[in-house]
Formats: structure tokens, C-alpha cells, sequence
């Protein structure tokens, strides 16, 4: 059976361009429940502690600088089959090649600056979850 949790952050170029507010109205309005959020700056040893997955790959390094640019602003969400519904609501990973509608392809602006992040497993949104919130900053409703 899969969660009913996952990650997301909306990324450093997305909230500066002042669309935070949209992004975050449109998880809602998908039917995504705010479980937590805060915003953050990471620093480029935080951002490569959460990509830790990446390390070696040819972008980690301008990942991790790109993620630790400017504030970050970090979410819990809840949803039935959340992993795989978000990753379905955010579109591919590169905005060029995601469906209409979907939030990279609406404001995501190239493969690296894609709007937002979404964990990829049940796994990976506990441990992305657990990297940004304690137990008392997520809510049980
Ligand atoms: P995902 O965000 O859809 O799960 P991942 O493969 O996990 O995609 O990559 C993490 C992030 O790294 C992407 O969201 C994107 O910002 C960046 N990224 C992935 N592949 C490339 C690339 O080939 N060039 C530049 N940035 C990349
Ligand atoms: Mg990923």
C-alpha cells in the first residue's frame, strides 16, 4: 500500500519570481493538505546533504548552488497515494516535457529551475520530511 504523505519544496527562483502564492494555492485547490511548512535558505552543505543522491552526477554541484540561492519554502503534504499523485500534479522533470497544466510546465522555466521538488518514494518523503520538520511541526489532524 502507498503513503499518504510526501515532500515538496518550491524552488528559490519560483518564489522570488513571486509565484509561491499560486503554486501554493493550486496544491490546495488539487486537494493536497498542508501538513507543514516553512521557509528556509539553505546553505550549499545543506542542499548537498539533501541531494545526496545526486552526488557525482554532472549538475550536483549547480544544483546545490541553485538550491541554496535563495529562500526555499519547504512543505508537508497529504494526500491518497500522495508520492505518486504530486509527482503526477508537478509534471516531468524537465518543463519542456511536461504535460499542460502541470506545475513545472507552468512555472518551471528550464530543466534545473523547475518550480518545485517532489520526492520520488514513500521513503525519500520520509527522510526529505524528517530532514526539514521535527514531529511537532507536522500536524495530525
Ligand atoms: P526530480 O526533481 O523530477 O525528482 P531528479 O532526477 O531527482 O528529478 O533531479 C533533481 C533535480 O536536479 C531536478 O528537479 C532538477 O532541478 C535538477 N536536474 C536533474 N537533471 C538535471 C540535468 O540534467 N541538468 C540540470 N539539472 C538537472
Ligand atoms: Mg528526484
Amino acid at each position: 500500500m502507498n503513503g499518504n504523505r510526501t515532500f515538496t519544496m518550491i524552488k528559490p527562483t519560483s518564489f522570488k519570481n513571486g509565484d509561491g502564492g499560486n503554486i501554493i494555492a493550486r496544491i490546495i485547490g488539487a486537494g493536497f493538505k498542508i501538513i507543514a511548512l516553512k521557509m528556509v535558505k539553505l546553505t550549499p552543505e545543506k542542499a548537498a546533504q539533501f541531494y545526496t543522491e545526486h552526488d557525482g552526477k554532472p549538475f550536483y554541484k549547480s544544483l546545490c548552488s541553485f538550491m541554496s540561492s535563495g529562500p526555499v519554502v519547504c512543505m508537508v503534504l497529504e494526500k491518497e497515494d500522495a508520492v505518486e499523485a504530486y509527482r503526477k500534479f508537478i509534471g516531468a522533470t524537465n518543463p519542456d516535457e511536461a504535460a499542460e497544466g502541470t506545475i513545472r510546465k507552468l512555472y518551471g522555466t528550464d530543466l534545473q529551475q523547475n518550480a518545485v521538488h517532489g520526492a520520488d518514494s514513500d521513503e525519500s518523503a520520509n527522510r526529505e520530511a524528517s530532514f526539514f520538520f521535527s514531529e511537532l511541526e507536522i500536524i495530525n489532524y
